[in-house]
């Protein structure tokens, strides 16, 4: 049985591709004891249009272990929820992170480095316009590798056993390499139309990001190549943004999302941890810095009653 640690979107959207009767959802450590229905139902709209009900069972009792944990928390939610969970899996249980961003992945292989864990990157898209509703949005693809050298001989059937979802699988040899592509993407385009408040095509005739995107990428690049990843010129790195914004143009971004919700950002683990590896590595990161500190406060603005 393939448990999920995170019944959001993304974790609704595995739950509802892989086999029904091989999934459940681990509740929140505090909600365990008062959960009033003993599963989660909701409806998924596929990416061929089709819909189905989906019913997941909570994983409420310790005999049912299993194979495998998918982690599916926002970034900044991961290490505490591992912590209240993990006592209860079994050590040798590979663990899947797919957090976006950086830094989330690293604390959990930090804190447990004599476990078998994975990252995945994923380019799938969810989310739930509406409660008990879950729409698969973008078709895309999920890389898996490993983090801590337990993991390393589980790739192959970690991939298999997400395969069986009918969603695209890979194995990953260099996963941070994938993580740091989709976070130079993600560094250039969320912070951009959190602080917009825009689309994501919408940032890039904007004064404010045609101020910044240059010395931004420039940033980047320095960091990139410091952390001894695959270097990549600054002009390429812009050129990688803004062809994920005129492909993705319309869509409101998991960080606007989460801004409008009045929810937590995932700032931290995305210019926030190239404006710390920055820092560290001796690298002048001031707009990375700047867009950090700019979706802080509108975050901060935005749940004010
Ligand atoms: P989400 O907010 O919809 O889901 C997160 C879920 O985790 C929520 O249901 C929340 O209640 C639950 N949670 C929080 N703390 C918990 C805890 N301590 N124990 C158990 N559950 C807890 O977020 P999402 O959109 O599903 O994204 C999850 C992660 O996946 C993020 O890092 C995101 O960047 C990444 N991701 C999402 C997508 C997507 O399309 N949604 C795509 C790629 C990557
Ligand atoms: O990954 C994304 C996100 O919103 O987090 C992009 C690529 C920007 C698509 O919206």
């Amino acid at each position: 049985m393939i448990a999920i640690l995170g019944a959001g979107s993304l974790g609704q959207l595995w739950a509802g591709y892989l086999p029904t009767a091989k999934v459940a959802f681990v509740p929140r450590h505090d909600e365990t004891a008062v959960l009033c229905a003993n599963s989660l139902s909701y409806r998924l709209q596929r990416f061929d249009g089709s819909a189905r009900s989906v019913t997941v069972p909570w994983l409420t009792s310790p005999a049912g272990q299993p194979s495998l944990l998918l982690v599916t928390t926002k970034a900044g939610d991961t290490l505490g929820a591992l912590e209240s969970r993990l006592p209860d899996l079994p050590p040798d249980t590979p663990i899947v992170l797919f957090q976006n961003g950086m830094g989330s992945q690293q604390a959990v292989a930090d804190r447990w480095p004599h476990r078998p864990v994975l990252a995945a990157s994923t380019t799938e898209g969810a989310n739930r316009p509406e409660r008990g509703q879950t729409i698969h949005a973008g078709k895309g693809e999920t890389w898996v590798g490993a983090l801590t050298d337990r993991a390393r001989p589980l790739i192959a059937p970690v991939v298999q056993a997400l395969a069986t979802s009918g969603l695209t699988v890979h194995g990953e040899t260099n996963i941070h390499q994938r993580l740091w592509d989709k976070l130079v993407v993600n560094a250039g385009i969320n912070a951009f139309t959190a602080i917009l408040g825009c689309c994501n095509g919408d940032i890039l005739d904007h004064k404010f990001y045609l101020q910044h995107i240059e010395p931004l990428c420039v940033e980047i690049a320095a960091v990139l190549k410091a952390e001894g990843c695959q270097p990549l010129a600054p002009d390429t790195i812009r050129e990688r943004i803004e062809t994920v914004a005129r492909r993705t143009a319309k869509n409101t971004s998991s960080m606007l999302s989460d801004r409008q919700q009045g929810r937590t950002t995932e700032i931290d683990f995305i210019n926030g941890y190239v404006a710390r590896r920055g820092q560290a590595l001796g690298i002048d990161v001031p707009v990375n810095q700047m867009l950090t500190e700019q979706v802080r406060q509108v975050t901060h603005a935005s749940v004010r009653p």
